[in-house]
């Protein structure tokens, strides 16, 4: 068994987050645990597919994903979200929401260069030759994360020994 929980990745563009949500997720199941991913890709593309990338809808964004994410526990879940969530105080709102559970900040440290030299989809070089605006780390804001309980770089490790400290943080704290 485990206890309900959410895992928050939060990091830039290119950092991991989905891949080291996907990875951890794939642990947990192994583990027996109830688990659910949110990321762009079952949110943005869906729920949130009335949102754009300006300060104001990523704010809207992180707070239905915040609010979906307590419904999850709500059924018991443990839930891992990967969105960028840029902005300090929108972190902050989503570990209110979830103030009656474990709420696990994990940052993804990839340093922007690192990040920028993987452009997975090409949206960096975009952004750079000004086709993408608003574009997070080259024209809009990534405000560094001050206490996450978890911080984890990723350059230059495997993905399987970055995903396991996240196991090994939620036995450490006997929520699995
Ligand atoms: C940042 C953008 C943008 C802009 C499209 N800025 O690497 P990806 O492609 O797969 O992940 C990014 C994703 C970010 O969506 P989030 O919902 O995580 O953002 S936030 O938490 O800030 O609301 C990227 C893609 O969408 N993308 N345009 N302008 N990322």
């Amino acid at each position: 068994g485990h206890k309900p929980a959410v895992l928050w990745f939060t990091g830039l563009s290119g950092s991991g987050k989905s891949t080291m949500a996907n990875a951890v997720d794939r642990l947990l199941h192994q583990l027996a645990c109830h688990t659910y991913v949110l990321d762009g890709d079952n949110v943005r593309h869906g729920l949130n597919g009335d949102l754009s990338f300006s300060d104001r809808d990523r704010v809207e964004n992180i707070r239905r994903i915040g609010e979906v994410s307590k419904l999850f526990v709500d059924a018991g879940m443990l839930v891992l979200t990967a969105f960028i969530s840029p902005f300090r105080a929108d972190r902050e709102l989503v570990r209110s929401l979830n103030q009656a559970t474990q709420f696990i900040e994990v940052f993804i440290d990839t340093p922007l260069d690192v990040c920028e030299q993987r452009d997975p989809k090409g949206l960096y070089k975009k952004a750079r030759n000004g086709e993408i605006k608003q574009f997070t780390g080259i024209d809009s804001a990534y405000e560094v994360p001050v206490s996450p309980e978890l911080r984890v770089e990723t350059a230059g490790k495997s993905i399987e020994s970055c995903a396991q400290l996240v196991v090994d943080y939620l036995l450490e704290q006997g929520i699995i």
